[in-house]
């Protein structure tokens, strides 16, 4: 039995559910469970907040999960992950006010920037020479510059009407991101086994549906 930790409810839930039903594996699912067995497959589904899902894959608590780079990357695990899996596309950018000037991220030297991915915008401003002082906040990143909190942010966007909504401008693009599936590093044979038939079926749904 191998143990597969995924989103409980947001936007990588139904993606999520919807790629292990595609890989005909039948589970009951219910909206206030924490946990569900698959009826015809050896696994097991942890229902847990993304966040919480690097570590406890990394701990072995969980032997898979299914979760954005974003949010892996931030939590200083990247070497988990073992395959994109192609949904939940986004990107991590920095955002200025419509009206503000902005040449480079040289700009950005010495101002507030807000965001809730302080160590991925760390590395990137750190590369690029720029210091500016980054305040974590953990939501509503984008009303930030509004209320007087910071000069900049660094959010994750998608189609980019937030940033517009909040009159917002996109002005650099600091990483991409989309789901994929990470695996404990230690794990048995039997499980190795199961994970490697659970990526064969993962893999044709996606060559299908291409
Ligand atoms: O409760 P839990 O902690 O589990 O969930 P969460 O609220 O932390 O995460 P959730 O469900 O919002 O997102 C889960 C993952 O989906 C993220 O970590 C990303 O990998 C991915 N993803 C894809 C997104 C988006 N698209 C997205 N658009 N995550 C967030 N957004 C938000 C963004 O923060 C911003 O507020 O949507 C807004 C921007 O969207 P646009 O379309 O207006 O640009
Ligand atoms: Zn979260």
């Amino acid at each position: 039995m191998i143990r597969l930790a995924i989103q409980k409810s947001g936007r990588l839930s139904e993606d999520s559910l919807n790629l292990i039903r595609e890989c005909g594996i039948s589970f009951l699912s219910s909206s206030y469970k924490l946990k569900t067995e698959a009826t015809n497959f050896p696994l097991e589904i942890l229902y847990l907040r993304d966040d919480d899902i690097p570590g406890y894959v990394q701990d072995g608590v969980a032997d898979l999960g299914i979760v954005g780079q974003n949010v892996l990357v931030e939590a200083g695990l990247p070497h988990l992950e073992i395959e994109g899996l192609g949904f939940s596309k986004c990107r991590l950018s920095l955002a200025v006010p419509r009206a503000a000037a902005y040449d480079s991220v040289a700009d950005l030297q010495g101002k507030n920037i807000a965001t809730s991915y302080p160590e991925i915008l760390g590395a990137y401003l750190r590369e690029r020479g720029v210091e500016a002082n980054l305040h974590t906040i953990s939501g509503s990143v984008e009303i930030a510059p509004s209320i007087g909190l910071a000069e900049a942010i660094c959010d994750i966007v998608s189609s980019g009407s937030t940033l517009l909504g909040n009159g917002l401008r996109e002005v650099e693009t600091v990483f991409r991101s989309e789901a994929v599936l990470i695996a404990h590093q230690k794990m048995s044979a039997e499980k190795k086994e199961i994970l490697e038939q659970l990526q064969f079926r993962m893999q044709a749904v996606r060559r299908a549906r291409r």
